[in-house]
């Protein structure tokens, strides 16, 4: 592979990538889109104020590989009792390209 090609795929591929674990405002067309996959992994650690949490969390098949990434939770108290190192399984809701946990407990 020349040396462009090889740029272009960066410069294509690392968006994608950040685009594919951060929220984005849901475009209208797409707004109807709503998927829920199982998601299960270790918490990280708490971000209550945001609300958030990072999970290493195992393959989520049709979605994405296994990987260490912060998600946005519906509510705070999803992660009440939680600590970090605690396995934990729960709903992923996925809603054009906006994922968020709706539901989370420890396992
Ligand atoms: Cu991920």
């Amino acid at each position: 592979m020349k040396a462009t090609q090889v740029f272009w795929l960066m410069v294509l591929f690392v968006p994608m990538v950040l685009v594919g674990c951060t929220s984005s405002e849901p475009k209208p067309a797409d707004r109807a889109a709503v998927k829920e996959y199982s998601v299960k992994g270790k918490v990280v650690a708490l971000e209550p104020e945001k609300p958030a949490l990072k999970l290493d969390h195992e393959d989520i098949p049709g979605l994405m590989k296994a990987m260490q990434m912060e998600f946005r939770v519906q509510d705070a108290k999803l992660l009440e009792g939680l600590r970090p190192g605690d396995e934990v399984q729960g709903k992923l809701r996925v809603e054009s390209g906006s994922y968020i946990i709706t539901q989370l407990e420890k396992h």
